[in-house]
């Protein structure tokens, strides 16, 4: 289909692509740091008052908004306060920020710069997923820029206020990106996730108070100094400020990292020239994942939907790290379920019942079913313990410490709510109607 969808204005993906974009020349040469000069005239309240204003709410997963999460840090704590940037991207489905660390790394750092002066941090740690050794160098190569340029170190673009700021590599578990893991792993422990409340905001590294943000969250930071809050507001919709960075992946002849308004919805981002360009030839949409493989998923005739937080929230399903993956009426959705299953259960670590034991339970049913061994009564079972870890609706009120368990249930239960048939079929012709591939060919 010809554009239809409204273009935007790109803010953060402007410049990938374009040579040299991830030097601090480049950055310079495009207006970069001018944020960072704006924010040092201000008060660090004001730029806070500033962050709430523009209605950025994080890109990590939950869209909590940010200002708000910075206004929670106490200012007058007799404790160091620390700035932690999650970029431990794992959610399957969710590649974004590692365009950011490799094609305009400074866009984050001056956000961390930002958000460092307004909350009166003098120590960041950015986290990254293990396997991001070529991102972290990028990265690490960006930050000995900004110390030789007076921007880290010990004063920041002449002004008194010292940060230093670390790059930490994670060792490859998918639960260093909850943000209490992400934070015992930084104080060098195994990442088991902490009961919340407190939240990090007061008690979070070594104790102190802790802002953990996403990568695209800080790096929407320095535009909403540079060209105010009103403007990255107008961006988005009433309750979602700006633009954000979107995933396309499976079923498309497109697939790629798209930076889209709040306001374009799912059947665009598949079907639009700027995007994704539709669906392989012969074959129609099932199908859609909207915000990483924790998300419920919908049926094709739920697609016409804004990729917002409020909108998704209505539909019962969630936006969360950007995430869009597209299922065709070839794909079975029992295996899909079942890949999905096999990924919680081998990222659980194990610290509460209902998510070290429905995990691995749920695939166990999954394989089962999709193998054409299924019984009567395994999809009932497998409802009730994707219920035992999580009951749906609503999102957000799991039987364990954190997010995980959410995550491996919500799958579970919209797969079975939209698709029942399809495991039924699975139970009565005892074999998978999609055809049959061995164990371990998905991937
Ligand atoms: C202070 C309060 N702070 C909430 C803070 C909290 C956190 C943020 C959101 O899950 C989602 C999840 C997964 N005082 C506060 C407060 N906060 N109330 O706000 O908190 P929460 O609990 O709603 O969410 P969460 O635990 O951070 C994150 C989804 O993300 N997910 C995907 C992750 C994958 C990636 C990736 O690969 N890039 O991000 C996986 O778990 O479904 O909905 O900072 O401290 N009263
Ligand atoms: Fe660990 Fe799962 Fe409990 Fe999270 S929900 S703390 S991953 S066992």
């Amino acid at each position: 289909m010809a554009s239809t969808a409204k273009a935007v204005e790109p803010v953060i993906s402007a410049a990938w692509g374009k040579p040299q974009s991830w030097t601090l020349d480049s950055y310079r040469q495009r207006g970069g740091y001018d944020g960072l000069k704006r924010a040092l005239t201000m008060e660090p309240a004001a730029i806070i008052d500033e962050v709430k204003k523009s209605n950025l709410r994080g890109r990590g997963g939950a869209g909590f908004p940010t200002g708000m999460k910075w206004s929670f840090v106490p200012k007058d704590s007799p404790k160091p306060k620390y700035l932690a940037v999650n970029g431990d991207e794992s959610e399957p489905g969710t590649f974004k920020d590692r365009y950011i660390l490799e094609n305009d790394p400074h866009m984050m750092l001056e956000g961390i710069a930002i958000a460092s002066y307004a909350l009166g941090v003098h120590t960041c740690y950015v986290y990254l997923r293990g396997e991001f050794k070529f991102q972290a160098e990028r990265t690490q190569a960006a930050i000995d820029e900004a110390y030789k340029a007076g921007i880290f170190g010990k004063s920041m673009l002449g002004k008194d206020f010292q940060l230093d700021c670390y790059v930490v590599r994670g060792a490859g578990a998918y639960i260093c990106g909850e943000e209490t893991a992400l934070l015992e792993s930084l104080e060098g422990k195994k990442g088991w996730p902490r009961l919340k409340p407190p939240f990090p905001a007061v008690v979070g590294l070594f104790g102190s108070p802790t802002v953990v943000n996403n990568v695209e969250t800080l790096a929407s930071v320095p535009c909403i100094l540079a060209k105010g809050a009103e403007w990255y507001a107008k961006l988005g919709t009433d309750k979602s400020g700006g633009t954000h960075l979107v995933c396309l992946s499976g079923s498309v002849n497109r697939p790629g990292v798209y930076e889209v308004g709040m306001h374009t919805t799912i059947l665009e981002l598949i079907h639009d020239d700027q995007y994704g360009q539709g669906m392989p030839k012969g074959r129609k949409v099932k199908a859609v994942i909207p915000g990483g493989s924790s998300a419920p998923v919908l049926g094709a005739d739920e697609l016409d939907v804004a990729l917002e937080f409020e909108a998704l929230k209505m539909k019962q399903t969630m936006a969360g790290s950007g995430g869009v993956i597209v299922m065709d009426d070839a794909t079975c959705m029992v295996r899909s379920l079942w890949r999905v299953a096999r990924f919680y259960a081998e990222e659980s670590c194990g610290q509460c019942t209902p998510c070290r034991e429905g995990t691995p339970w749920q695939t166990r049913l999954l394989r089962k079913i999709e193998e054409g061994r299924g019984e009567p009564g395994d999809i009932d079972m497998l409802s009730n313990v994707a219920s035992s870890i999580a009951p749906y609706p609503p999102i957000g009120l799991g039987n364990t410490i954190c997010a995980l368990g959410d995550a491996a249930a919500l799958p579970t239960h919209s797969f079975l709510m939209r698709f029942r048939d399809e495991f039924e079929a699975h139970l009565r012709e005892k074999r998978c109607p999609f055809g049959d591939r061995p164990w371990g060919s998905y991937g």
